[in-house]
């Protein structure tokens, strides 16, 4: 039986790189049916301003998701920083199962913890401010209150802003922090972890109360170049598309 498990994270979609939705999409066709299931951590799209938005490239993919689910292969959703807004009509539209910032996996008889990663950057303090109001109710339902086109000219400024905000943050500011997540892996009781969002693909061995620990990141994907991290019952490889 194949039990071959996929990740990937931070495709940051969007109409400027069709490269990049094209890769998603012949992923979906071709890579993803052979796959027991596939997890996606987070910032599929470099922005989302509601399950309303049916600008492209947003339909094919749902569309191409939808197959995929049908299908019968799952796929597991999480928000990242940049697509929060993913929804309950997304869900539905696509069959995607939405899962919670922090979910704990029994991956091939190992508890996993998933996250997209910026909980994790507890340096970066107006970054973490920002994230507490965006995740309340109020703030949601006032920005998605909005006219669709008010939505999109704001989340073109927002990803200026966020572009010039980056520039200014330090390299260390912008990275995990490790006493967060080591709290958390040991709240949860994991010794391994799998983020994205950093954009810094790397697997990290550290010591966990006097246990191994591994922290793997994925990679952000890039016009030529993406990357899944797959896992089956005799451990891991990273296969580059
Ligand atoms: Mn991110």
């Amino acid at each position: 039986m194949n039990q071959e498990i996929l990740f990937i994270s931070d495709l940051h979609i969007s109409l400027e790189k069709p490269e990049i939705t094209g890769r998603f999409l012949s992923f979906l066709s071709d890579r993803a049916p052979k796959a027991a299931a596939v997890y996606i951590l987070g910032d599929l799209f470099d922005a989302w301003i509601g399950d309303d938005d049916f600008t492209p490239p947003n339909n094919k993919i749902r569309k191409q998701l939808k197959q995929l689910t049908d299908s019968g292969t799952p796929v597991y959703l999480q928000q990242g920083n940049r697509d929060f807004l993913l929804g309950k009509q997304f869900a539905e539209d696509t069959g995607v199962m939405l899962i919670d910032e922090y979910t704990v996996i029994d991956l091939h008889g190992a508890p996993t913890l998933l996250t997209h990663g910026d909980l994790l950057c507890t340096d970066d303090l107006p970054y973490q401010a920002f994230r507490v109001k965006a995740h309340t109710l109020t703030w949601q339902q006032s920005v998605l209150s909005k006219p669709l086109f008010l939505r999109l000219l704001a989340a073109r400024w927002y990803r200026v802003r966020s572009y010039l905000h980056k520039r200014k943050k330090s390299q260390e500011i912008m990275d995990v922090n490790q006493d967060t997540v080591s709290n958390i892996m040991r709240e949860r009781h994991c010794l391994r972890l799998i983020h994205g969002h950093t954009h810094r693909p790397a697997v990290h061995n550290f010591t966990l109360d006097d246990q191994t620990a591994q922290r793997f990141v994925l990679a952000a994907w890039r016009n030529n170049y993406a990357e899944i991290l797959c896992w089956n019952s005799n451990g891991y490889h990273i296969e580059v598309l």
